[in-house]
């Protein structure tokens, strides 16, 4: 090849920048051309027909596209999903566009510069003794299931005792959270007592709590139990039902203080596997993750302490969890912070065909770097040793190649 013509990847800018300022471009140039080296989609929901008929136009007029259902030219359709593509420059222009237009384009044009921030925001996570730099570098949450049948772990770690040498094991081997749990919410599980639960996890946050040095949260969908857990000295609420469970618990959430992690999960875990056909998976969990969101916010919970969660084999097919780990990088457009928890699920153990969740080691890892790579900026694990140890090479790779 006498120019030796190959491909770049710029969809970071920081990483255009870079490559255009390396053939000595001229500095104002620079400026301008970096908008335009990043190309971006962007999909939205029921927009009505006169409006995706200006859409389509605008979005030409700035140099981007539209696609949108066929029917929306003779208005055979009411409403269109569409498809929006286009450099960071072009979306902008669009954006300007659509900001005096009728038919809802303002609020889409409000709706997608909110994305555009969204997806560069950096994260910090207070919390009673110290902030975690979530932007940083990948954190590890380790889990201390206080149950006896826990799809992995069940029963090892029922005693007060037992489970802080747990926790400072995990604390000594790099883990930032510790995630208490008290019901097992593996595919089938029957519900506990909420007095069950509580006998479970309160002594042990109570004992754990002040003694680590990290923050402690509690895998509950119950209000009474998030109220004394974070009475007994948890930090977080983990919360596999995204508020939805426990009508009071998105208001305790916010009454004592702590941050929240909102789970995607369809149904209950006893009912979650009976329906796992979604239209469109991705728009599906964004959608009802966002509306967790907003729940928490409405009862005053600060942006900045809540977390997302896709709920990785929740109510998902094994393939649907493998298309959720792919495109985890999606769930950015919510502006929170990703947590992924697929340490040891079946999902893994179908591709590695293997029935025991202590043989998913390397599935475990690879998930975990997949996920990192893709974003997460929590992981939920079992093996924090090894995870850190995985987390810490993909993070790195992510660092060298400029975000
Ligand atoms: N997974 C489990 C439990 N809680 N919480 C969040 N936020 N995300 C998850 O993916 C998640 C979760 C299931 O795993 P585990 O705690 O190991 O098992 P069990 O529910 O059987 O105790």
């Amino acid at each position: 090849m006498a120019f030796e013509v190959r491909l770049l990847d710029l969809s970071d800018p920081r990483r255009a920048k870079g490559e255009l300022e390396a053939v000595g471009a001229d500095p104002a140039g620079v400026a301008k051309m970096v908008p335009k080296a990043s190309f971006l989609a962007f999909k939205a929901t029921g927009i009505k027909a006169p409006g995706a008929n200006i859409l389509k136009q605008e979005a030409l007029a700035a140099g981007a596209e539209a696609a949108v259902s066929r029917g929306v030219i003779n208005c055979s359709v009411a409403r269109t999903d569409v498809v929006i593509l286009g450099t960071r420059k072009e979306i902008r222009a669009l954006v300007r566009r659509l900001k005096p237009q009728p038919f809802g384009l303002k609020r889409l044009a409000a709706e997608l510069e909110a994305v555009l921030g969204a997806v560069e925001r950096r994260f910090e996570l207070p919390w009673a003794r110290g902030v975690l730099r979530l932007s940083e570098r990948p954190h590890i949450m380790g889990i201390l299931n206080v149950t006896p049948d826990s799809f992995s772990d069940g029963g090892e770690f029922l005693g007060r005792d037992e489970a802080l040498a747990r926790a400072e094991q995990m604390v000594a081997e790099g883990a930032d959270l510790i995630d208490v749990g008290g019901e097992s919410s593996r595919p089938g599980a029957e519900p506990v007592d909420e007095a069950v639960e509580l006998s479970r996890v309160l002594p042990v946050i109570e004992h754990l709590a002040p003694r680590l040095p990290v923050p402690v949260s509690v895998d509950t969908y119950r209000a009474g139990v998030a109220e004394a857990a974070a009475a007994a000295g948890a930090s977080i609420v983990n919360d596999i039902s995204g508020l939805a469970a426990d009508p009071a618990m998105a208001e305790t959430v916010a009454r004592t203080g702590a941050a929240v992690v909102v789970m995607h999960m369809r149904g209950t875990p006893r009912t979650m596997q009976s329906d796992t056909a979604y239209g469109d998976l991705l728009g599906e969990v964004c959608r009802s993750l966002r509306e967790s969101a907003e729940r928490a916010l409405a009862a005053g919970v600060p942006a900045e302490k809540i977390v997302v969660d896709p709920g990785l084999g929740f109510g998902k097919t094994a393939e649907g969890n493998l298309v959720l780990l792919g495109r985890l990088g999606e769930l950015r457009s919510l502006g929170y912070p990703v947590l992924a928890g697929a340490s040891r699920k079946s999902f893994l153990g179908k591709v590695l065909g293997t029935e025991d969740p202590k043989d998913r080691l390397e599935g475990s890892l690879a998930a975990a770097a997949v996920a990192v790579w893709n974003g997460a900026h929590i992981l939920r694990v079992h093996d924090v040793r090894e995870t850190r140890r995985a987390a810490e090479v993909a993070w790195a790779v992510r660092q060298a190649r400029g975000g």
